[in-house]
């Protein structure tokens, strides 16, 4: 175990990312799937489950009821199971990685097919929480990650670039997420690999803020949501 450990931290400092395969309970996701049902269902008024979740949120995305959507959002990420999903992470890491480590934020990507208003383009977290030394993590919610739904990519030890000043502030729309995307992204990409971080359920990746990543296009009619966790490194 000591062993393995000590390979995830040595491979998450080479490449400025590393999978932790099967760490969450099949448990704890159900509970948590369970959770994002019920808050959904009663902020948008309507009986969701796991058949009818894609569907529901699509159309309140077509309507644009952004602000009910939201609502819900800020919900669910604040639910104790959810919560508990996050102090499990926060403990591994203290084991593998950072004494330290606390927990900052949740939150969730989410991939919609044929929009872009929630997804981002190439990004450094540091640019959103630069006053401090931040960890990132993401695990999938009711389905697994693939390139297929959109998941995210990263450029592979871009992180050794630093972090990046000179950036651009890309929104799309009033409604879209805004993207800080640094201004020498084009050379960048000729520099490092595009990695997609494709993930079953259980499965979590962690990254190095500093690490270019972005998010692509969902092809599927099934929304992509991914857990977010990010906490902060106090070594
Ligand atoms: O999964 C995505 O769409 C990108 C999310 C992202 O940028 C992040 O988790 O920091
Ligand atoms: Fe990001």
């Amino acid at each position: 175990m000591q062993n393995s450990i000590k390979h995830l931290s040595t491979k998450f400092d080479k490449y400025g990312y590393v999978f932790l395969r099967k760490t969450i309970s099949s448990q704890k996701l159900k509970k948590l799937e369970k959770k994002l049902f019920l808050i959904y269902s009663k902020v948008l008024s309507v009986n969701i489950n796991s058949k009818n979740f894609s569907n529901i949120i699509h159309n309140f995305e077509k309507n644009k009821r952004y602000e009910t959507l939201y609502s819900a959002y800020k919900k669910f990420i604040k639910c104790n199971e959810f919560k508990d999903i996050a102090i499990l992470i926060q403990k591994l890491s203290r084991k593998f990685y950072c004494k330290k480590a606390k927990l900052l934020k949740t939150g969730v990507a989410i991939g919609l097919n044929n929009s872009s208003r929630t997804s981002y383009k190439w990004h450094q977290e540091k640019s959103y929480y630069n006053n401090f030394t931040t960890l990132h993590y993401q695990f999938p919610i009711l389905n697994k990650c693939s390139k297929n739904n959109g998941t995210m990519s990263f450029l592979a030890k871009s992180h050794k670039s630093g972090f990046i000043k000179e950036t651009r502030a890309i929104k799309k729309g009033k409604s879209h997420i805004s993207s800080y995307v640094p201004k020498n992204t084009s050379i960048l990409k000729k520099k490092y690999k595009i990695k997609y971080a494709q993930m079953d359920l259980r499965d979590v990746v962690m990254f190095n803020e500093n690490i270019i990543h972005k998010s692509n296009p969902n092809l599927t009619n099934k929304i992509r949501l991914a857990g977010i966790i990010r906490l902060k490194c106090k070594n």
